[in-house]
C-alpha cells in the first residue's frame, strides 16, 4: 500500500507565510495518518524558483536570483524542520535534475507533434505567473487588471511554443465524466467542468524576453513557462527519467493537495501535459479554501503576511495545527484569528482533553498508587462509552480517508465529551469514597483507554501532544492502526504518570491581538 501526497511548490519571491504553511500543515497531517494506517508514504513538498516574479524579486534585492533562491529556500526548509513537518524530499526547481528533465518532458510534449511556433499577443500577470486573453482581463479605462488578483497585467507580444492544448478539451471531458472525484470539493469540479466546457486555447509555453528558466532543449533561446517547469516537479521528484524504479512505484499521485487559485493549472493543464507524453494522470486534486485575514486574503504586498513562527512560538505547534484544522471547515474560505486559536486552546484542548487526562491520573495516582488498576465486570454506562468509541473511530477512518478534516476533529471531541460525561456520571471520587476499589478500577481504567484512544486518532493533528501521552500511560509501542482497532490496549499494572496539564490556559486578558 503506498500513498503519495503533494503541496505545491511555494514560490521563493517571499518568505513562508502562514498560507504555505496550511497547506504543508494539511498534507503533513495527511501523510501522517496514512503512514499509521500502515501505508508507504512519500510526501513531497519544495521551491518554485522561476519565472519573472521570482527574477523581479532577486533584482530588487539586488541579488544573483540563484543566491537569493538558496536563502529564500533554505528559509522554507528551516520553517517545516520548525513545524515539524515530515516531508519526505524537498524539491528545487532550479535542481539538476530537474531542470533535465523538464526539457525531456517538453521535448518529448514536441515529439508527440503538441508543440508549435507562434506569436503570442496577450497579457500576463507577473504576480501570478498567468497568460489571459482579452476578453479575460478587467478594463478600467485604459488599465488592465488580473481577473486573480486584480493587480495590472503587462502585454506581451513575442514568438513562444505553443502546447495543443485545446486538443485535451475532450479527452478531459471524458476523464471528468469516468473519475467523479478527481477534482474535490465537488464545487470546484464544477468550476473546471465550467471552463472545459467553454473550450480550451492553447497554451504559450515559452517565453524569450528574459532568461531565468529552463531552456528548451532544441532552442535554447526559448525559456519554458515557469508553470510547466513547476508542474513537472511532481515527477521529476519520484524519478521520471532518472529512476524507473521509482517512478513506477510512486507514479501516479495519490493526491496533489492545492490552494483553489491553482486549481485550472493541476486539474486542467497538468493531466492535458501527461496526456501528451502517455502518463497516468494523479488520482485527486484537492483544492482546499484560503485563509484570509480580517476578510482579505494573506500577501506580502498588502502587508498582512502572518509568519506562523510568532504562534507557535506563543501557543505551541500543536496548537496551531488544531486551530488551524479545527475552527476553519477544511475545503472553505476562513479568518485567521488570534482570539479564535485561544478560544479553541482554552475550550478544546485545555478544558475538554488536558483536564480530562488530569483528572483521571490524579485519582489513579491516589487511589492506585500510579498503577492502572485492572478493570473488572462491566456495567452502567460502560458499554456505552465503548459503542461511543467505537462508532467515532469508525467515522474518523471515514472521514479522514475523505479528507473531511475537521469533521475528523468534530467526531473526537463529541467523543471527548461523552469521556467526560461518562467520568462525571459514574462519580469515581465517590467511589474512593466508598472503598468500591473493584468499580473505582474499571471506571478510571475505562477512562483511561479512552483517552488513550483520542491521542491516537489526533496523533496525526497533534503528534507532540499525543506522544506525551503516550509517555503519560507507558505505552511505549510504535502507535499504529491496531492500537485503535480493539479496546483494552493499556496493560493494567503498568505506571501511569499524573504530570503538569498538557495545555496551559490563556487568560483572553493577557493576550495582544496582532
Ligand atoms: O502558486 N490561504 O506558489 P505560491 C491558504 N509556485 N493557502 C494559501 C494561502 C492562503 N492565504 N496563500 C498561499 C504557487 N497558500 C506556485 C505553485 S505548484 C506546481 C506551483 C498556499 O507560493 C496554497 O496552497 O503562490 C496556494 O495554492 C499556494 O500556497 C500558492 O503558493
Amino acid at each position: 500500500m503506498k500513498f503519495y501526497i503533494t503541496t505545491p511548490i511555494y514560490y521563493v519571491n517571499s518568505e513562508p507565510h502562514i498560507g504555505s504553511a496550511y497547506t504543508t500543515i494539511v498534507a503533513d497531517i495527511i501523510a501522517r495518518y496514512k503512514r499509521f494506517m500502515g501505508y508507504d508514504v512519500f510526501f513531497l513538498t519544495g521551491t518554485d524558483e522561476h519565472g519573472q516574479k521570482v527574477l523581479q524579486a532577486a533584482q530588487q534585492a539586488g541579488k544573483d536570483p540563484q543566491e537569493f533562491c538558496d536563502e529564500l529556500a533554505e528559509k522554507f526548509k528551516q520553517l517545516w524542520k520548525e513545524l515539524k513537518i515530515t516531508n519526505d524530499y524537498f524539491i528545487r526547481t532550479t535542481d539538476e535534475m530537474h531542470m533535465k528533465t523538464v526539457q525531456e518532458f517538453v521535448a518529448k510534449m514536441k515529439e508527440n507533434g503538441d508543440v508549435y511556433k507562434g506569436i503570442y499577443k496577450g497579457w500576463y500577470c507577473v504576480p501570478c505567473e498567468t497568460f489571459w486573453n482579452e476578453d479575460e482581463v478587467i478594463k478600467e479605462g485604459e488599465e488592465h487588471f488580473c481577473p486573480e488578483c486584480k493587480r495590472p497585467v503587462k502585454w506581451v507580444e513575442e514568438e513562444n511554443y505553443f502546447f495543443r492544448l485545446s486538443k485535451y478539451r475532450d479527452p478531459l471531458l471524458k476523464y471528468y465524466e469516468e473519475h467523479p472525484d478527481f477534482v474535490e470539493p465537488d464545487f470546484r469540479r464544477n468550476e473546471m467542468l465550467k471552463i472545459l466546457e467553454g473550450g480550451l486555447k492553447d497554451l504559450s509555453i515559452t517565453r524569450t524576453t528574459f532568461k531565468w528558466g529552463v531552456p528548451m532543449k532544441d532552442d535554447p533561446e526559448h525559456v519554458i513557462y515557469v508553470w510547466v517547469d513547476a508542474l513537472i516537479n511532481y515527477i521529476s521528484a519520484i524519478g521520471y527519467g532518472w529512476n524507473d524504479e521509482m517512478f513506477n512505484k510512486w507514479w501516479p499521485a495519490d493526491l496533489h493537495l492545492i490552494g483553489k487559485e491553482i486549481n485550472r493549472f493541476h486539474s486542467i493543464i497538468w493531466p492535458a501535459m501527461l496526456m501528451s507524453v502517455g502518463l497516468p494522470l494523479p488520482k485527486k486534486v484537492f483544492a482546499h479554501g484560503w485563509l484570509t485575514v480580517n476578510g482579505q486574503k494573506i500577501s506580502k504586498s498588502l502587508g498582512n503576511a502572518i509568519d506562523p513562527r510568532f504562534f507557535v512560538k506563543r501557543y505551541g505547534n500543536d496548537v496551531v495545527r488544531y486551530y488551524l484544522i479545527r475552527d476553519i471547515m477544511f475545503g472553505k474560505d476562513g479568518d485567521f484569528s488570534e482570539e479564535r486559536l485561544v478560544h479553541r486552546l482554552n475550550s478544546d484542548l485545555a478544558n475538554d482533553y488536558g483536564n480530562l487526562l488530569h483528572r483521571i491520573t490524579a485519582m489513579i495516582k491516589k487511589y492506585f498508587n500510579g498503577r492502572l488498576p485492572s478493570p473488572s465486570a462491566q456495567e452502567g454506562l460502560d458499554s456505552w462509552l465503548k459503542e461511543r468509541f467505537f462508532e467515532t473511530k469508525d467515522a474518523y477512518h471515514e472521514l479522514m480517508d475523505s479528507y473531511r478534516l475537521t469533521e475528523a476533529l468534530d467526531k473526537i471531541w463529541e467523543f471527548i465529551a461523552d469521556v467526560n460525561k461518562y467520568f462525571n456520571d459514574t462519580k469515581p471520587w465517590i467511589l474512593g469514597k466508598e472503598g468500591n476499589m473493584e468499580r473505582l478500577g474499571t471506571v478510571l481504567y475505562n477512562s483511561l483507554e479512552a483517552v488513550f484512544k483520542v491521542a491516537l486518532m489526533t496523533l496525526p493533528v497533534m503528534p507532540d501532544t499525543s506522544k506525551e501521552v503516550f509517555r503519560r500511560v507507558s505505552f511505549e509501542e510504535k502507535p499504529s492502526k491496531e492500537h485503535l482497532e480493539n479496546w483494552g490496549v493499556l496493560k493494567s499494572g503498568s505506571t501511569v504518570i499524573h504530570g503538569e496539564p498538557l495545555f496551559r490556559k490563556i487568560d483572553a486578558k493577557d493576550f495582544k491581538k496582532v
